[in-house]
């Protein structure tokens, strides 16, 4: 099952279990343990006193009292020396004693600050990949929903160069291309589709692309700016001839040709095991858009095989909207790394891909 990683107060999460970057007397602090402690109420303190504190890359389990949550887990964080007293291999035990704890009390999901990068000072860079690869690897084997929480936009920051880069990209292929076709007509003296005109090249009068100089192509929206009616005609056979092959078709056969398991192919795409199950199961199955790239990620497909795959589910890539751009960014600069790309799609503010 699935890691997200989402901006929230951890408080506000729906989930079983919240996980408190706490202190070795366990007894409450600043940061995300006095939020926690605050809105839980006294009882937890009163709780807590009889646990005997906690050491270092421990973690212990309490009833979430006013919080919404079933259980709060307190897990101890290293502090930050510079990396010379192992302080990695300490957030690292965090996590898994957190997850293991979460898993003997059957958690379904799981929310975890970013432990020891506020007050304790761990590089959030370092902590953020120390995280991503503690819960990867836990949920390799397990079944369970996590989520990172990201209270701060700092948190969860790309480097420079990469944000330089994809800027630059954005600003480069933004919106140019697009534009509204039906002004664009106005402009040029062209005259209206009839009124029976439905979106179909065989609705529109023989005559029409000659005596209109226009694309047929800008009726349907599209950029291309050079096609002929005939063009499109073709286009549109092959289309429907392309109808054949579902999007659930075509997930299994490139999974089956990427030699993979759909196990493996589902979780690198981040996906959760019952919505892959949903679409192997139903040959016509329509899954968001985000769903649909992040399995073309998964299975490393090519700009033009992703196109042709979100295709089948209806989805196009535009120039006309940031989450297109960036991923094709990502596509084209041959990255795949699911995390890398929600990162990037988080700094940007645009929806993650996945579930
Ligand atoms: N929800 C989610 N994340 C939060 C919240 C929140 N409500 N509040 C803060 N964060 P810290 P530490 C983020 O300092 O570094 C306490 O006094 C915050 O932006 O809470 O492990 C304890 O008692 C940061 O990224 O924990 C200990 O003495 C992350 O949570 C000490 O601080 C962790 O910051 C523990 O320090």
């Amino acid at each position: 099952m699935p890691l997200f990683i989402v901006r929230n107060d951890i408080i506000n999460m729906d989930c079983d279990i919240i996980v408190n970057a706490a202190n070795s007397t366990l007894l409450g602090g600043g940061g995300v343990d006095g939020a926690i402690h605050k809105a839980a109420g006294k009882e937890l303190k009163e709780y807590c006193k009889k646990l005997g504190g906690c050491r270092t890359g421990e973690a212990k389990i309490t009833p979430a009292f006013a919080l919404k949550q079933k259980y709060i887990i307190h897990t101890v964080g290293p502090v930050w020396k510079g990396g010379f007293f192992k302080e990695e291999e300490k957030l690292r035990s965090c996590y898994k004693n957190s997850l293991n704890l979460a898993k003997e009390y059957e958690a379904e999901s799981v929310a975890f600050p970013l432990i020891s990068s506020g007050a304790y000072a761990f590089p959030k860079k370092k902590a953020i990949n120390i995280a991503k690869e503690e819960i990867t690897e836990f949920l390799k084997d397990n079944d369970m929903t996590v989520y990172i929480v990201i209270f701060d936009n700092k948190s969860f920051e790309i480097s420079k160069n990469l944000f330089k880069d994809i800027k630059e990209y954005i600003d480069k292929n933004y919106v140019d291309l697009h534009f509204n076709t039906y002004a664009a007509r106005a402009r040029q003296n062209i005259p209206a589709p009839p009124e029976s005109y439905s979106k179909s090249a065989d609705s529109l009068p023989d005559d029409y692309c000659e005596s209109a100089q226009l694309p047929i192509d800008n009726y349907f929206e599209t950029t291309e700016l050079s096609v002929s009616k005939t063009q499109a005609t073709t286009d549109l056979t092959c289309i429907l001839n392309d109808i054949d092959e579902s999007f659930s078709q075509m997930l299994i056969r490139k999974i089956d040709e990427k030699g993979i398991t759909d196990a493996e192919c589902y979780k690198k795409a981040n996906i959760d095991r019952k919505l892959f199950s949903k679409i192997r199961n139903n040959i016509n199955y329509k899954p968001k858009k985000t769903t649909a790239i992040a399995f073309a990620i998964a299975l490393e497909m090519d700009i033009d095989e992703t196109k042709n795959f979100l295709m089948k589910a209806g989805y196009a890539l535009s120039h006309s909207d940031k989450f297109d751009i960036i991923i094709e960014y990502f596509i084209t600069h041959n990255n795949y790394n699911i995390f890398d790309i929600n990162e990037t799609l988080f700094t940007f503010d645009q929806v993650l891909l996945g579930v």
